[in-house]
């Protein structure tokens, strides 16, 4: 640390055990420093601020109960039933110790050892920074019979702390109201304390946490979250609604040297992985250390028995790491005193000794879980070799599908519309939803430069089905030849036969599917042509305005109001064209609509299969006069997050996605 202004006080416990470094100026001006950010993100930081807090005195084996409320005005009131803040005078400050630990930057009687503290990352900045951020503060400290009580405005004491009764409890509750000043966001989200408050008390056995929603103009709502079992019962209820295949979770919680290990484990029958990592109660989301022994240990140790109880025979290769990780749900959690975080998010534990710890403690325990449960351990082999022989048939697949060289023997799929142009650079690849629309744009295209290839039904599905299974499909078997680079490992950039590839499909909910599924299945397999910004998506207009002979498009509804504006009609015709009518029976009533030339005629168009040729190459192919938009990564990451939501096992996202969009799905912007 660079803050020389450290003093580092006896390191017993009360009130002399605190380390000052300086007052909270730093956090008013720089506040994204302390808390990340002053958007929502930040200002539920405050809350989780004070409820570490209150976990580390419940991790230390002090607290047993946590509440958090919401109430009117914008405020939180997050009490504890720990040993209450000391409140003796503090010898380096000569006020008390509560005013210490809420006005002095990174003062706290836990720093400096003893204790698992919730104080890596952006969490463990104290309360200080939270009394900092709030143009109210009231901190009421139950101890040694009286309770004591001080009250505070943008971190400054109104008065010292005095008692102002008598009790029997200990405990520290915490008032406090976010400075609107500081926040662009002042409105907490129930959803997000919740999830939160669940995850802690999963993660922290024999801790009650309780949540109400007391403010104005909304629901009165109280949850009380106790997990007898702790991350046993995480992973249940990850698992929950899913077929499992040890009905006995693996479980184990052990302590080495300062440090503990605690880990959860059950295989349920689909593809996904879900490892979820914490080291003192903070999720780690690139893994670490801990993650690393954990899957060394484990892919070791279901080798080990398959090969001692002949579940794998002795010509079969050892199960892989990705083999022994499908299905495969666990939380590894783990305490230690000093946690050395890494990487881009901090979100990754560094400590080189949890890989031993993790990687020794599991391997014995999951050994001996094993011989304990044999039908259970079969079942979770079981399913590890199906994994090998569906990754080994995959394997085989793709070397005779996509063995070097093969591509360019394999003739150009029969539905390719090719272009004339053997030059890549100028060359463009129209990916086209449905036969009907791909027959237009074929008439409509410039084929000098421009391919099509039609499009029929939904491919596959990506996500879910193997390697194997997706290359015999036909659509993207075409597909992988059209475009020359193969797939994955074997991608070769150079080999694109066409620098510009576009996707037009209809602007319905089936075309949004159909595009989600293609951006997924660019995203997973021709990674760096997203990357290298080849791939596009093609915006057909939304609505045709005509009025007598004069045609516009409009590709979005402001734009369509503008040029209503602008054609000055008032007198508007609104006609939806259902889908299979043909352009030519649009055209005879357009005919028809002529003899009123005040009018402006409105054609919205639901799907490309409505635009004859002629109008498809002028609003959505010609280069002149089209709107594309270029795919990003990140388009094309969160298309394979809904896609993963939508299609994958879980059914809560899912379920959560559909309610929040259900009105918006038809506008779906992926
Ligand atoms: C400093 C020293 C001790 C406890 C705490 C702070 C403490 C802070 C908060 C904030 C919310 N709840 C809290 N509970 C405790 C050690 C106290 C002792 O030695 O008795």
């Amino acid at each position: 640390m660079a803050n020389k202004k450290v003093k580092n006080v006896k390191s017993t416990y009360g009130a002399d055990a605190i380390t000052v470094l300086e007052g909270l100026e730093p956090v008013r001006k720089r506040p994204g420093m302390y808390i990340g950010s002053t958007s929502a993100a930040g200002l539920h930081h405050l809350i989780w601020e004070v409820v570490d807090n209150g976990i580390d005195e419940a991790m230390a084996g002090y607290a047993t109960e946590i509440g958090v409320t919401l109430l009117p005005d914008g405020m939180v009131e997050v009490g504890d039933n720990g040993r209450g803040i000391p409140v003796e005078k503090h010898k380096v400050t000569g006020v008390s110790a509560l005013e210490t630990v809420l006005t002095k930057l990174h003062a706290g009687g836990k720093f400096g050892g003893g204790g698992y503290k919730v104080s890596g990352g952006l969490h463990g900045v104290g309360v200080s920074v939270v009394n900092a951020l709030s143009s109210y503060l009231k901190a009421e400290v139950h101890r040694d019979g009286k309770v004591w009580m001080q009250e505070y405005k943008i971190g400054k004491p109104l008065k010292p702390a005095k008692p102002v009764g008598t009790t029997k409890k200990t405990g520290t509750i915490i008032t406090f109201k976010p400075d609107a000043s500081v926040f662009t966001e002042l409105e907490f989200s129930w959803g997000k304390i919740l999830d939160r408050l669940r995850q802690q008390a999963y993660l922290t056995k024999g801790i009650t946490i309780s949540v109400a929603d007391k403010r104005e103009g909304h629901r009165e709502k109280f949850y009380k979250f106790y997990f007898e079992g702790g991350i046993k019962a995480y992973v249940k209820a990850l698992n929950h609604n899913k077929t499992v295949k040890n009905e006995t979770i693996f479980y184990i919680d052990k302590d080495v040297d300062t440090s503990k290990v605690e880990i959860a484990l059950q295989y349920n029958d689909e593809f996904n992985e879900m490892v979820l990592a914490f080291a003192n109660n903070i999720h780690n989301p690139e893994g670490g250390t801990h993650i690393v022994g954990f899957r060394t240990a484990l892919t070791r140790t279901l080798n080990s028995y398959a090969r001692s109880h002949n579940l794998l025979r002795e010509k079969d290769e050892n199960l892989t790491g990705e083999d022994v990780r499908e299905g495969l749900t666990v939380i590894v959690s783990v305490k230690l005193t000093d946690p050395q975080f890494e990487g881009q998010t901090k979100g990754k534990l560094g400590n080189a000794e949890m890989k031993t710890y993790v990687e020794q403690i599991f391997g014995e325990t999951f050994s001996t879980f094993l011989e304990e449960h044999p039908k259970e351990a079969e079942a979770i082999i079981g399913k590890c070799v199906l994994s090998a022989q569906a990754r080994i048939a995959a394997r085989t697949a793709r070397a005779t599908i996509l063995r070097k060289g093969a591509l360019e023997g394999m003739t150009l799929p029969g539905k390719l519309a090719d272009c004339s142009s053997r030059n890549p650079e100028e060359c463009e690849l129209y990916i086209v939803e449905g036969d009907s629309a791909g027959g237009s744009a074929k008439q409509g295209r410039d084929r000098k430069f421009q391919a099509i290839l039609p499009l029929r039904g939904k491919i596959l599905n990506v996500e879910r089905a193997r390697l194997d299974k997706m290359l015999a499909n036909n659509e993207i078997k075409n597909l992988v030849i059209a475009l020359g680079t193969n797939i994955d490992d074997q991608f070769d950039l150079g080999k694109l036969r066409y620098h510009r590839i576009i996707i037009m499909t209809d602007a319905d909910v089936d075309g949004a599917h159909i595009r989600t599924l293609l951006l997924t299945l660019f995203y997973r397999h021709f990674t760096p042509l997203v990357n290298n910004g080849n791939l596009y998506i093609a915006q057909p207009p939304l609505y045709q305005l005509k009025k007598g002979q004069n045609i516009n498009y409009a590709y979005s509804d402001e734009e369509k109001d503008k040029i209503i504006k602008e054609l000055g009609g008032e007198v508007v015709e609104v006609e939806e064209i259902a889908e299979g009518e043909s352009a030519e029976a649009e055209e005879a009533e357009t005919k028809e609509t002529k003899k009123a030339p005040a009018r402006i005629n409105i054609q919205r168009y639901k799907g490309l299969g409505e635009m004859n040729p002629g109008q498809l190459w002028e609003t959505t192919m010609d280069p002149k006069q089209r709107i594309m938009r270029q795919v990003t990564v990140e388009d094309a990451a969160r298309a394979d997050e809904i896609f993963d939501m939508l299609m994958g096992g879980e059914v809560g996202p899912r379920k959560h996605f559909i309610q929040t969009h259900a009105k918006k799905v038809e506008n779906l912007d992926i």
